[in-house]
C-alpha cells in the first residue's frame, strides 16, 4: 500500500505530469474515492453491488476509463498496470486495483455502515472466500470463450467445458440459501454477475438448455439473488450492455457463431 501511495501522491504532484488526469487528481484532492468501471463489467458489477448495498453513493463516484483515455491509455495503465476494471481511486488518489481487494477493502473500511455482507462464522467466511477464489481463478481468465475472439474453435470449446465443470464445482460449495449460508455476503456479490454473463450468453450462443439445470442449489440462489433489487438493477444493467453488443453483431462479427456452427465441438452443457 506504500508504495501504492508514494506513486500516487508522486503522480497527483506532478512530476509525472499528464500521466494521471487532472479530473482524477481532483477527485482525490476533494476527498471522494472514484470507481472506474462500466455498467457491463461484471468484475465491477460486485463493487457496484457493496457499493449500493452499504449506501456509498454519496462517497463514491462511479466513472468510465474513457473518461482518461480507455483502459490502455497511458494514464490508466499508470494506475492499473494491468488496463483492467474495476479499479478503486482511494481519497488520497491510491489506486486500488482487483476487485477481490477492493471488495475486502471497502468491507473492512466501510464494516459498520448498511449490510455486513460477511459471514458470521470462520466456516461459512472461509466457504465464501472459496467460492469468491474458484470464481476469481478458474472462471475470470476463460470468461472471454463466451464473448470473445479466439483463434481456434478448439481453445473455445475447451473454455466451455471448463466453464461447466467449474458450475458444477460451485453447485458442491454453495451452502443455501446464499453461497455462504443464510446471509448475503461479497461471495454472492463476486458471482452473480458472471451468472448473468452465463444465463444471457450460454443458452443463445453455445445452445445450453439451461445453465442451472441439474444444478438445484445454484437454481434456488439464482431465484434469491432475481428477487434482490439491489442485484437486479445490477443484473439490468449488465443486461442492457450485453443486449448492446448483440444488436452489434458482436457474436457473428467475432467469429463466434462460425465456430460454434462446428459440431465437431460440444458446445452444449
Ligand atoms: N482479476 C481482475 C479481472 C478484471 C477484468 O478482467 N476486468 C475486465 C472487465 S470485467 C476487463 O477489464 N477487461 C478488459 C481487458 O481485459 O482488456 C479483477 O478481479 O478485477
Amino acid at each position: 500500500m506504500a508504495i501504492l501511495r508514494a506513486h500516487s501522491l508522486q503522480t497527483c504532484s506532478g512530476t509525472r505530469r499528464n500521466i494521471i488526469s487532472r479530473r482524477t487528481c481532483l477527485r482525490a484532492m476533494a476527498g471522494r474515492m472514484s470507481l472506474y468501471d462500466v455498467p457491463v463489467s461484471n468484475n465491477g458489477a460486485r463493487i457496484r453491488y457493496i457499493i449500493r448495498k452499504k449506501g456509498l453513493e454519496s462517497e463514491i463516484d462511479i466513472v468510465s476509463p474513457q473518461t482518461i483515455g480507455g483502459l490502455k491509455s497511458p494514464q490508466y495503465l499508470a494506475l492499473n498496470p494491468q488496463g483492467k476494471m474495476p479499479l478503486l481511486i482511494l481519497e488520497d488518489g491510491t489506486p486500488l486495483p482487483e476487485s477481490e481487494v477492493i471488495s475486502q477493502y471497502l468491507l473492512d473500511k466501510f464494516a459498520s455502515r448498511g449490510e455486513s455482507l460477511v459471514a458470521d462464522t470462520p466456516e461459512a467466511r472461509a466457504k465464501a472466500a472459496l467460492a469468491t477464489r474458484i470464481h476469481d481463478v478458474y472462471i475470470v481468465p476463460i470468461q472471454g470463450a463466451m464473448y470473445r475472439t479466439m483463434d481456434s474453435a478448439e481453445a473455445r470449446a475447451k473454455n466451455i467445458e471448463q466453464i461447466a465443470y467449474q458450475l458444477d464445482v460451485l453447485e458442491g460449495i454453495v451452502e443455501g440459501p446464499y453461497v455462504a449460508g443464510s446471509r448475503v455476503t461479497a461471495a454472492d456479490a463476486a458471482l452473480f454477475p458472471t451468472f448473468s454473463f452465463f444465463k444471457f450468453i450460454l443458452p443463445t450462443y453455445f445452445g445450453w438448455r439451461d445453465v442451472f439445470a441439474g444444478r438445484p442449489k445454484l437454481a434456488a440462489w439464482w431465484s434469491l439473488m432475481e428477487a434482490d433489487p439491489v442485484a437486479a438493477k445490477i443484473m439490468e444493467e449488465i443486461h442492457g450492455g450485453l443486449s448492446g453488443w448483440a444488436a452489434n453483431n458482436r457474436w457473428r462479427d467475432q467469429g463466434i457463431v462460425d465456430q460454434v456452427a462446428n459440431t465437431a465441438y460440444k458446445w452444449a452443457y
